[in-house]
């Protein structure tokens, strides 16, 4: 799935292309190219297209934690206090935001909250055929909720699925055939406090968002922004990183999130915990573990980790608090 993940063949395209031009300017190479002046059709298409990868019923667990090395806890919490008593106006009703909320470690456990973990396929031509989970999908999967409680985000991170890959035709790694899975994701605000929501999407996720969110609650997300509906977020080159989410008029709002076009991804809990079902039966796939301030912190970075599907239990462990 070069499109989210990886470089090469980014980088190798243009290269592909000029390449073809060459040929193209060649007498003798033309007959070659009957398939006329599009690349695409040249030689063999089918080659390109994205092959499903079927998910299953394994699952795969763990705990991720806090290395030897702490942040800077009361240096992150005098930053905050900083920036929220410059707010006068908002002052009070924003004080419960003056705990960090940026790294979430468990006292005892070490066990840190708000990690994304999520798979993919082993390769990048390679998809997750999750067609029937998505139609499956429903209650609160179905509906992704921002709060905006006492000025800070809750959940501060998120993971997505707007969409999932067409498996009758799938496209190719540059190019998926997305399909909606009908997911919202809502913003609200339930507090008295006026919040400029934004949502800024990578290059390829979508458009970016600014809008002040009408008076709303869990009871009925959508009577505050649907912000599916205003950016159009859809699962991209994960190498653009993760999609912003801020807010203008609460300098010290900051949120991340990510979409997938599949489910196979949590969140970690306030133990550090999680787990990812519908996992493939057999063969590989590979994980990626993120977290807002330390970055990616499995091997090959945005790349991912091969691991064996049979590797049920997974632990990883941030050493560099950056
Ligand atoms: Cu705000």
């Amino acid at each position: 799935m070069s499109r989210w993940i990886r470089n090469p063949g980014l980088v190798l395209m243009p290269a592909l292309l000029l390449s073809v031009a060459l040929l193209g300017c060649s007498g003798e190479k033309k007959k070659e190219r009957k398939g006329g002046d599009d690349p695409t059709k040249d030689g063999d298409a089918a080659a390109g297209e994205l092959k499903p990868v079927k998910v299953g019923t394994k699952t795969i667990s763990g705990t991720v934690k806090l290395g030897k090395e702490e942040p800077d806890y009361a240096k992150l919490n005098a930053d905050l206090k900083a920036k929220i008593d410059a707010k006068p106006k908002d002052k009070a009703a924003c004080e419960e935001a003056y705990k960090q909320t940026l790294w979430l470690v468990d006292k005892d456990t070490q066990g840190v909250q708000n990690v994304v973990v999520w798979l993919m396929p082993e390769k990048d031509d390679q998809f997750f055929d999750v067609e029937e989970l998505a139609k499956k999908m429903g209650g609160k999967d179905k509906e992704v909720v921002l709060d905006q409680p006492h000025c800070h985000f809750e959940p501060r991170v998120l993971v997505l699925f707007p969409d999932y890959i067409d498996p009758k035709q799938p496209g190719t790694a540059d190019d998926p055939n997305y399909v909606k899975t009908g997911q919202k994701f809502y913003a609200i605000t339930p507090a008295s406090i006026e919040h400029n929501t934004k949502v800024q999407p990578p290059q390829g996720a979508g458009s970016g968002m600014s809008k002040v969110v009408p008076r709303s609650t869990q009871k009925d997300p959508t009577k505050g922004v649907d912000v599916s509906a205003a950016t159009g977020i859809r699962p991209y080159n994960i190498s653009k990183g993760s999609i912003k989410i801020a807010c203008d008029i609460h300098p010290w709002m900051e949120g991340a999130a990510w979409a997938l076009p599949h489910p196979l991804a949590k969140v970690t809990d306030k133990r550090g915990d999680f787990e990812i079902k519908n996992v493939p039966d057999s063969g590989k796939v590979r994980i990626f573990v993120w977290h807002e301030k330390a970055g990616f912190i499995n091997e090959g970075g945005n790349k991912g980790q091969l691991i064996d599907v049979s590797d049920a239990k997974k632990d990883f462990t941030i050493n560099d608090v950056k």
